[in-house]
């Protein structure tokens, strides 16, 4: 009998942020089993696995897996395809890649390469096609914008940095005393969340559900607040309001690390600067008179005694304190103000705003639940109840804004890798969203062709109309995915990547700060083909092949030689040699304190004040938006016809569009899909469990039958996320959702924030700065609104029912 031998391999579920690495056992060359990932001290008890990762062995057997290349041999659209091999396909696919650069130019060609649900997202299945991308010269639609927005707009406008500010590590919860889980559900979405949120309740934290949908975390929680959609803006400033009101802020911590006492022109909403333009003012209540400070967190001056609240005339011009300015926008925002907005009642949320300032230490826990046009202020205000009680980095307290859930955050030495001539030379082209969309949908589009590397834009990106609308007359089309999806299904060509199971590739994820080779458990068990192959032979196919001469180690050695201190301070330095004895090697991190922003006292903001700006976001004032107000979400779609709010949140046992093709996921998911209701709307509408209903709007419809459901609210219309189209009746709520950073949902505020991101200095282009693909964008798919009516009509299924035809 053969042994027992197990790698690492990085979670197919690694989308959901979670982003475990899987000890993987091997048994006579199959998977045995998946067990939970044993890290070095002092992380040991930190690795984990959830029933998606238990059930992520069986993926690479799936017989629906992607087995060999298609050609589509029917319409576009009609599914019907021919298994072709490799060289035919990427033959063809270079051929016309070639003529289409020869007559349109190399930016007819757009690729799209969103990571969210990819293996590990941080891997050669991001630095391969941004190395293709900029050696060629594509268009890049700024492809993950509309996706997880908001904390990302909280940050830049607070700290004028992201990235570093939205990772957390969860396990700072345990030991505080209260969480108010607002606008996630960790309990089923987020499992390294859930288990500290399991270990915080046991250590005697009191948690509080704040959500739509009576959800699983709901069902943990200690107490749920039901919410009405995009609300929540209404409670977070009533709350502000009432610590103002009540002079119970923090002012030792606003004065030091905030620009609450900076002092701002009252007509001009700029903050007050020294003619040298190097300093900023505070008033001295002792000296009578202004004092400056120095940009980038200058000191106070010494003796002065500095107000954080008051208007001040200086140099002939009125002048308020920054948290003055706050204070008179809060004060509108009055608790029975809220309680009718959100549907709570007054008392409870004067409830949630004592407790919230007088528990001595707290967290807001957000995620992504959030995902209407006014969230993006919301988080803001988050942050501003974090600040304005001195939690953001004092330890046993804090607020959440993202669930990137890693721990020190890791950053390794990419650009070699996707720019090889050099940031400078890129030639790859951002657009954002919206512009894309516009010039693609013209009758003259310049968009010949679309290779959609990561992701599944057709689903995921709705409303899907337009998608289809714009794919129509492209040239061509070529979908590199494990499955096949609905986007794979309009495609021309379809190549089958390999598992994260049969690849070598780098785990970066900061899997609890360390380190990881992903080395092949198995044999590939289809013809497929992983990126850094794929890639090199494309390139040869379109004269770039001198760029791809590099084999998978190499890259791996170029991507460890980062001067980042917490990796280039291992000792011995890891190389890819190394890894290959050890494994997996432990970030120089400290093991105390645990990862979370704001951490460092002392900190100066990436911004020009040095301070946290969330009080008074200078930049914003044009738009009058400096100080944080609720702004109404876009509802697109309501009508008197379209009452209800369509949400199409995540599904416990999908990991987005991925898990939907095994039958133990599918089973436990209700085995096909359902549009839930509240018995009692249902019961009004004259629905009964069990119909076949038609959820609809003005852009499309979908048919499923219907569950009637006490957990979704009255007024909502739930149907989960993830199902692929052709498993519904009939048509998808990806028709019905509406389009995500598209023409209707962008405006002034995007584009200032756009245009901010550009003037600190940032780059364009989410191929070179990868998270400047989050900016200028808002999330909005829950802006979807519908009616549902009983199916009694005949049903025509799915057209685009997909059959491979024999060989
Ligand atoms: N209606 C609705 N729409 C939504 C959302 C919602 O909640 N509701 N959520 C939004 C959010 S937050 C996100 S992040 C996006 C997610 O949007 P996507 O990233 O497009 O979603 P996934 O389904 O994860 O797509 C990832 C694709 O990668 C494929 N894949 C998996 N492993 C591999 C691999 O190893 N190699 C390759 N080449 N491909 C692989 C999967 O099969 C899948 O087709 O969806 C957004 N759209
Ligand atoms: N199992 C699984 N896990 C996943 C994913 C997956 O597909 N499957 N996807 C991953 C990805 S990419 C993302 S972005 C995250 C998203 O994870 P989450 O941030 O948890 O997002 P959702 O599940 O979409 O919504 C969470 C909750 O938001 C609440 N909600 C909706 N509208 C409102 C509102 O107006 N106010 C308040 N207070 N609450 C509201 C609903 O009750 C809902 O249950 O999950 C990740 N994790
Ligand atoms: S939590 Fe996510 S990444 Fe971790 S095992 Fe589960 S599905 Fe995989
Ligand atoms: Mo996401």
């Amino acid at each position: 009998m053969s042994e027992e031998s197990f790698v690492y391999t990085a979670c197919p579920g690694w989308g959901d942020h979670d982003y475990c690495a899987l000890k993987t056992i091997v048994k006579d060359g199959k998977i045995e089993r998946m067990e939970r990932i044993v890290y070095s001290a002092p992380e040991e008890p930190d690795g984990h696995i959830c029933q998606k990762g238990c059930l992520a062995g069986r993926q690479p057997y799936d017989p629906k897996r992607l087995k060999a290349p298609l050609k589509r041999v029917g319409e576009r659209g009609s599914g019907i395809f021919e298994e072709i091999s490799w060289d035919q396909a990427l033959d063809e696919i270079g051929e016309k890649l070639c003529k289409i650069r020869d007559e349109h130019g190399p930016s007819s060609v757009v690729l799209w390469n969103l990571g969210a649900g990819v293996p590990a997202q941080y891997s050669f299945e991001n630095l391969m096609p941004f190395r293709f991308a900029n050696t060629f010269g594509v268009t890049v639609p700024l492809g993950s914008i509309g996706l997880d927005n908001g904390p990302f707009y909280a940050e830049f406008y607070n700290a004028g940095s992201e990235f570093p500010r939205t990772v957390i590590d969860p396990r700072i919860m345990v030991g505080t005393d209260l969480i108010y889980v607002w606008g996630c559900n960790p309990i089923e979405n987020q499992m390294r969340c859930a288990q500290n949120l399991v270990r915080a309740r046991e250590a005697g934290a009191r948690i509080v559900d704040l959500g739509l949908i009576f959800d699983g975390t709901a069902g943990f929680a200690d107490e749920f607040v039901a919410m009405k959609p995009a609300s929540d803006g209404y409670l977070a400033m009533a709350m502000v309001n009432y610590i103002l009101e009540n002079d119970l802020q923090d002012d030792a911590y606003l004065l030091a690390r905030t620009i609450a006492a900076y002092l701002v022109d009252d007509e001009t909403g700029q903050l007050i600067r020294g003619e040298d333009g190097g300093s900023f003012y505070v008033w001295d209540a002792a000296a009578g008179a202004p004092a400056p400070v120095a940009a980038k967190r200058g000191a106070y001056p010494e003796g002065a005694d500095i107000p954080l609240l008051g208007t001040y005339e200086v140099g002939g011009r009125r002048c308020s304190t920054a948290l003055q300015k706050l204070k008179d926008g809060a004060a509108e925002y009055t608790f029975e103000l809220a309680a009718e907005k959100c549907g709570i009642s007054a008392e409870d949320a004067e409830r949630l705003a004592r407790d919230w300032v007088e528990a001595e230490n707290a967290f807001i826990l957000s995620g992504y639940g959030l995902r209407y046009r006014n969230s993006n202020e919301t988080y803001r205000q988050f942050l501003l109840l974090g600040a304005l009680t001195g939690r953001l980095g004092k330890p046993g307290s804090g607020v959440f804004e993202a669930l990137q859930l890693q721990s020190w955050p890791l950053v390794f030495n990419d650009l070699p890798i996707s720019c090889p001539d050099g940031v400078a030379s890129v030639k790859s082209v951002p657009v954002r969203m919206a512009e894309w969309f516009a010039r693609a949908e013209a009758d003259d589009s310049p968009y010949k062709a679309l290779i959609v590397c990561s992701g599944n834009p057709v689903h995921q990106q709705p409303d899907r109309q337009r998608w289809l609308d714009v794919v129509r007359d492209m040239e061509l089309v070529v979908d590199y995915d494990v499955w096949l999806t609905d986007t794979g299904e309009i495609a021309d060509y379809v190549l089958p990547d390999l598992m994260s199971f049969e690849r070598e590739d780098l785990i970066t994820g900061a899997c609890y700060n360390h380190i990881i080779l992903q080395e092949p458990a198995i044999e590939p068990q289809v013809d497929g083909h992983e990126p850094v192959w794929v890639f090199s032979e494309l390139a040869k196919r379109v004269g770039l092949g001198d760029y791809f001469t590099l084999g998978i180690p190499e890259y791996i050695d170029i991507r460890l030689q980062t001067q980042y201190p917490l990796v280039a301070g291992i000792q011995p330095p890891v190389t890819y040699e190394r890894l290959k004895q050890e494994k997996m090697i432990r970030a120089a991190a400290p093991p105390e304190p645990k990862y979370t922003p704001y951490l460092n006292p002392e900190e100066v903001m990436d911004n020009e004040t040095g301070r946290m700006e969330v009080i008074y976001a200078e930049k914003l004032a044009d738009l009058g938006m400096a100080v944080t107000r609720v702004l109404e979400p876009n509802k697109i779609g309501k009508s008197a016809t379209y009452p209800y709010q369509l949400f199409t949140g995540r599904q416990r046992f999908f990991m987005q569009s991925s898990f939907t093709d095994d039958p133990i996921t599918v089973k436990l998911s209700g085995g096909t899909p359902a549009t839930r209701l509240n018995p009692a709307q249902a019961a009004r509408l004259g629905l009964a469990d069990g119909d076949t209903v038609e959820v609809f709007n003005d852009r499309g419809h979908v048919i499923t039958r219907l569950v009637l459901d006490e957990s979704v609210p009255d007024g909502t219309v739930h149907v989960w996320f993830g199902w692929r189209r052709r498993q519904f009746e009939e048509g998808t709520y990806a028709e019905i959702t509406h389009q995500c950073a598209g023409q209707d949902s962008q405006g002034p505020l995007e584009d200032k924030w756009f245009a901010d991101w550009l003037a600190a200095g940032h780059h364009p282009n989410p191929y070179v700065e990868s998270m400047s693909s989050l900016t200028g964008s808002t999330d909005c798919y829950w802006d979807s609104w519908c009616d549902i009516r009983k199916f009694e009509g005949e049903l025509t299924p799915n057209p685009q029912q997909t059959i491979v035809k024999e060989a």
